[in-house]
């Protein structure tokens, strides 16, 4: 576990593949996860905003945009 810092917040970011990479993230310190990095590139795929446990945002094309905010 270590800290990052994603969109100038720090974040505890935790390696789940044991590559070296961060894949899931808690942003808020709160004990549990709010995002993902799905294909560990260390952009987040998958966001949790409202920390209710249910994901609400995803970027199921890996282009660094979650859909729900594409145009
Ligand atoms: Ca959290
Ligand atoms: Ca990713
Ligand atoms: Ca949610
Ligand atoms: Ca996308």
């Amino acid at each position: 576990m270590w800290a990052v810092t994603i969109n100038g917040v720090i974040s505890y970011a935790y390696d789940m593949t044991g590559d070296g990479i961060p894949d899931v993230y808690d942003s808020d310190g709160d004990g549990t996860y709010d995002a993902w990095d799905l294909d560990s590139d260390g952009t987040i795929d998958e966001r949790d905003v409202d920390n209710d446990g249910v994901v609400d945002l995803h970027d199921n094309d890996f282009n660094g945009v979650f859909d729900e905010l594409e145009q």
